[in-house]
């Protein structure tokens, strides 16, 4: 038997520990202020602007990390830009950064990611990982939150699994899932909204147009980040990260200024 270091504590308070405290959040959180679907750089954005000003924010996430494609940026590098004036934004994170070229900055992919992350823990946003959104609810014509369900049992066929999802409430939700828009898709399923599907690449073009047409597209329903360019055919970026950032920045604006959060 080895000197003791750490405190006495057996197996079971570990398991009451961690289930105690999922419990109270779950329970908690099933009813928001914003749920935010997607935690890669512009749902991470978002959350963190919402929560630093007291909303209660929950970012449902279908794998089990944070940070979609911040982690990585472009062909598998490591490596993230931002062209100019986006790099404030780093600044404001204390990401440290490189300039490449005039207006294009270049930061380490881990770095960045984390910084932001830890920027959303920071500020009060929650996270359910492992949980893929699987369906909207929609109330009086407004959206009203999401239906999920762990990703596992979401990755089964349906043939051997009767799971049912469950439903959190929100007073608004926000599209950041990236390429897909799912949210968006399930409004286009049921004929409320049409998407377009992103364009080809136009750096120039893209980045702008991202930031404009960040919006609310249904009554409770804001798509911000690479959704963005699905919903209204924009052209892409590659792996250029600033309009993430932006977008993510207004879609909270936009939440903040049309929405009354006690
Ligand atoms: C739960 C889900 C579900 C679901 C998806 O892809 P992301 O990083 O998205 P953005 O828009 O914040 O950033 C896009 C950027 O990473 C990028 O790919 C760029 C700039 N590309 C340019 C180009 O030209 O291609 O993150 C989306 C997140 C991911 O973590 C997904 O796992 C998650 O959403 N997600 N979570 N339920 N149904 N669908």
């Amino acid at each position: 038997m080895s000197a003791k270091i750490f405190a006495k504590v057996s197996e079971k308070d570990v398991t009451k520990a961690i289930t105690e405290s999922f419990l109270k959040q779950f329970s908690l959180y099933s009813e928001s202020d914003v749920i935010i679907v997607g935690g890669g750089p512009s749902g991470l954005m978002c959350g963190k602007e919402l929560a630093s000003k007291n909303l209660k924010v929950l970012i449902i996430e279908r794998n089990n990390y944070i940070g979609g494609g911040f982690w990585i940026g472009g062909y598998l590098m490591n490596k993230v830009t931002v062209r100019e004036p986006s790099e404030k934004i780093l600044d404001e994170l204390k990401i440290p950064y490189e300039k490449a070229t005039k207006g294009l900055y270049v930061a380490d992919g881990p770095h960045a990611c984390s910084k932001l992350i830890s920027a959303a823990c920071d500020a009060g946003v929650k996270f359910a990982n492992m949980t893929v959104f699987d369906d909207i609810i929609i109330r009086d014509k407004k959206v009203a939150g999401v239906v999920v369900n762990w990703t596992p049992v979401h990755s089964l066929p349906r043939e051997i699994t009767c799971v049912d999802p469950v439903g959190l409430e929100a007073k608004v939700v926000v599209d950041a899932t990236g390429h897909d828009a799912y949210v968006a898709k399930k409004l286009e399923e049921r004929g409320l909204i049409k998407t377009k599907g992103f364009g080809a690449m136009w750096v120039e073009e893209s980045e702008d147009m991202i930031v404009e047409y960040t919006s609310e597209i249904y009554p409770g329903l804001v798509v911000c980040g690479m959704a963005v360019s699905t919903v209204f055919g924009l052209p892409r970026m590659g792996p250029t990260f600033g309009a993430m950032l932006l977008s993510g920045k207004k879609a909270a604006e936009i939440l903040l200024k049309k929405y009354k959060f006690k």
